[in-house]
């Protein structure tokens, strides 16, 4: 299709975009990494890795799109297979670079969660399920990930120690209000056709998943950088 970004392409223009604010945020995790309390590099680390492999798979993302006008599934699947358990982990790290015990079967429960939500996602785009089974499939694992964050073990521990308190709030809205803009691009785009508001709509799709992966990658690290500076200032 087309050989160049065109200015009428706007998911395009957002493709782009966001391979290049991956890119710079990497640089920016890591290098900032090396400058907070040593209990928070790891965790540091860990944004600056998801943001790097967010990237390249963007590089291949634009180019797809660009050559063929379809969703790019499984290059944005591959990442998310990577990078959402990455954040998992995240969840973990913080806890623990706060000094309090939580065990790691924490991480465990959350990684299933993960994986039944990306893999009722890419079913219902793959066209391995219908899009609506694959819908129902993926908000239970989102559901059962909300659950752990708020009433399971992880939360009891995020709420002995102040600090934690505020990055646990932050990531807990990242998690429900962050994360549904995805089952937002994945209704408007592919169940129009069952909800009866016409045809698929694969722009709005990729533009959604697009920005969502703005705001959840980069924000996201954001405010681990900021947690991790303020514990700083405290001591
Ligand atoms: C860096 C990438 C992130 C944080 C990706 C998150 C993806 C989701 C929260 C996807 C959620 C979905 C549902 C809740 C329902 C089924 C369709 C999905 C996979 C788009």
């Amino acid at each position: 299709m087309e050989k160049f970004l065109l200015a009428s392409d706007l998911v395009g223009v957002s493709f782009w975009l966001v391979s290049i604010a991956m890119v710079a945020s990497t640089v920016f995790f890591l290098y900032e990494g090396m400058h907070v309390k040593s209990s928070w590099r790891t965790s540091m680390l860990v944004v600056g890795l998801v943001t790097l492999i967010a990237a390249v798979h963007y590089y291949y993302m634009r180019e797809y799109w660009l050559a063929t006008g379809k969703s790019p599934i499984v290059y944005r699947y591959i990442d998310w297979l990577l990078t959402v358990p990455l954040q998992m982990i995240e969840f973990y790290l913080i806890i623990v670079a706060a000094g309090l015990a939580v065990s790691s079967s924490v991480f465990w429960r959350l990684l299933i969660g993960t994986i039944i939500m990306l893999l009722g996602g890419y079913a219902g785009e793959a066209g391995w399920l219908s899009p609506g089974l694959g819908f129902v499939i993926g908000m239970a694992g989102w559901i059962y990930i909300i659950f752990e964050i708020f009433r399971g073990e992880s939360s009891v521990a995020a709420t002995k120690k102040n600090s934690i308190k505020k990055a646990f709030g932050a990531l807990r809205i990242i998690v429900v209000f962050g994360w549904s803009i995805y089952p937002i691009g994945y209704i408007f785009g592919l169940l129009t056709p069952m909800i009866g508001l016409g045809t698929i709509n694969i722009d709005f799709l990729n533009f959604t998943y697009n920005l969502a992966d703005f705001i959840n990658k980069i924000l996201f690290g954001l405010i681990i950088w900021k947690v991790a500076i303020n514990d700083q200032e405290d001591h």
